[in-house]
């Protein structure tokens, strides 16, 4: 067994260069929890954590298995949707919370194989279409399960009057699963939750940030293995902290960060399916989140929750391909970029820089009298200016130590555009 709590930082410079230059990735909850759609007994609330809102018992739970049919699951498909979106990874749920996996697991028969009537395993499929689509393919592992009665944690009331055996569930249940995830679908990350149960902590995360990486040395693994993690910011509170990236939930920093970090966000409000959600962000918004993680030097996971049919909804597909279009004409200053000290200017305007420094990219999602001003950035005498898109090079003065770049009249694209400065 190696140890590799204490990789050194060119090590894991290199392992993760590839998430690094990643940027944007697709999250997918799927699970049984698609069945109810945020409804129980004629009452709403509730997504993938629909279990615990609605106190669902266990043998009740179990019954949406049957009823788990999605005859219209195409993993090609759902593939293709992020790529087509830009997205250079997927994140799905092999297990949530309610402890249901949707692989073909010898570990329990509380699997899509054994439980439901779909009978085809849904990693296998999108791990093959992973591949053959050229996406990295990753998987979130929920550490708490509301199922597995040895799980139970007295933070929840799903907990039996019996002592559960938590030990028993992480050496006999939820490594055994991880270690048949490795090896029959080869994750390239794996996205822990659910660990802030008091049962679990930072040294059963190290240990098992430790064993995974011992059967796959380049997993690429959340900070939520270990107990790091400080409230929804996201963050490792301290250091050393197991985990090799910082999870904001349903936020972005407010400034860089010297450590790695994702941003998880939903689409609209609920991360699993709900029938009646309908709050969904706009292309613009989720544009301008995608520029403002990646100015800080972070990436964005951004999510999608499947019907029980076995379908993407359409005003996520919408957006995502919103997204695509953009990325095809701004991706320079998106992926495989970092992050400038100087990461904005005013409200309308974020940087980027090439790995190299030698391009700075200003980002803008307004323009006012077609020019842009400049004042935290200084391009020498004669350095060229491009905007994405077009292959005019544009002219530029300096007024009053402002760098002003004239824009065409007609911008290419929409929802915002890129400068991109040969210094
Ligand atoms: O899978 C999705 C959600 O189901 C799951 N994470 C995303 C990716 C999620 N679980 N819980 N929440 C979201 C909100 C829970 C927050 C809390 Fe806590 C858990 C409050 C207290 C315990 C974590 C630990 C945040 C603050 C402390």
């Amino acid at each position: 067994q190696k140890n590799y709590l204490r990789e050194s930082k060119p090590n894991k410079t290199k392992r993760m260069q590839w998430w690094d230059d990643a940027t944007f990735g697709m999250f997918i909850h799927w699970g049984l929890y698609a069945v109810p759609a945020g409804e129980y007994n004629g009452k709403g609330g509730g997504a993938e954590w629909i279990m615990e809102t609605h106190k669902i018992p266990v043998s009740e739970y179990e019954k949406f298995a049957k009823q788990f049919n999605p005859q219209k699951f195409n993993a090609r498909e759902w593939v293709r949707i992020a790529k087509n979106a830009g997205a250079k990874y997927i994140v799905i749920t092999s297990k949530h919370h309610d402890g249901f996996s949707i692989w073909d697991s010898k570990v329990t028969n509380y699997d899509i194989m054994d439980a439901t009537p779909f009978k085809r395993d849904i990693l296998k499929e999108l791990a093959e279409a992973s591949k053959a689509e050229g996406i990295q393919f990753g998987l979130y592992h929920s550490i708490m399960d509301w199922h597995q009665p040895d799980a139970k944690s007295k933070d929840y009331r799903h907990q039996s009057t019996e002592k559960p055996d938590f030990a028993k569930y992480r050496e006999e249940y939820l490594k055994p699963q991880l270690a048949e995830l490795i090896k029959k679908y080869n994750p390239s990350i794996l996205w822990f939750d659910g660990e802030w149960i008091p049962e679990w902590t930072e040294e059963q995360g190290k240990d098992l940030y430790n064993y995974l990486r011992n059967l796959k040395p380049s997993l690429v693994i959340n900070n939520r293995v270990g107990k790091g993690r400080g409230g929804m910011q996201g963050m490792s509170k301290y250091e050393n902290a197991a985990g090799d990236f910082g999870t904001p939930e349903q936020e972005i920093l407010k400034t860089t960060s010297q450590d790695y970090w994702e941003s998880c966000m939903t689409l609209n409000k609920n991360w699993g399916f709900v029938k009646n959600d309908n709050d969904w962000k706009s292309a613009q918004v989720l544009i301008d989140n995608l520029i403002d993680v990646t100015a800080k030097g972070g990436n964005y996971l951004l999510n999608v929750g499947p019907t029980a049919e076995g379908l993407i909804p359409e005003p996520s597909v919408e957006r995502l391909t919103e997204m695509g279009n953009w990325l095809k004409i701004n991706k320079q200053a998106i992926y495989a970029t970092k992050a400038l000290a100087n990461y904005k200017e005013g409200e309308n305007i974020k940087f980027t820089q090439s790995k190299d420094g030698k391009l700075v990219y200003a980002i803008f999602n307004k323009s006012e009298n077609n020019e842009i001003r400049l004042t935290s950035i200084s391009p020498k005498a004669g350095s060229k200016i491009y905007l994405l898109g077009s292959t005019i090079s544009l002219t530029w003065k300096k007024d009053n130590g402002a760098t002003v770049v004239n824009l065409p009249l007609e911008l290419p694209g929409k929802y915002a555009w890129t400068l991109k400065i040969e210094q």
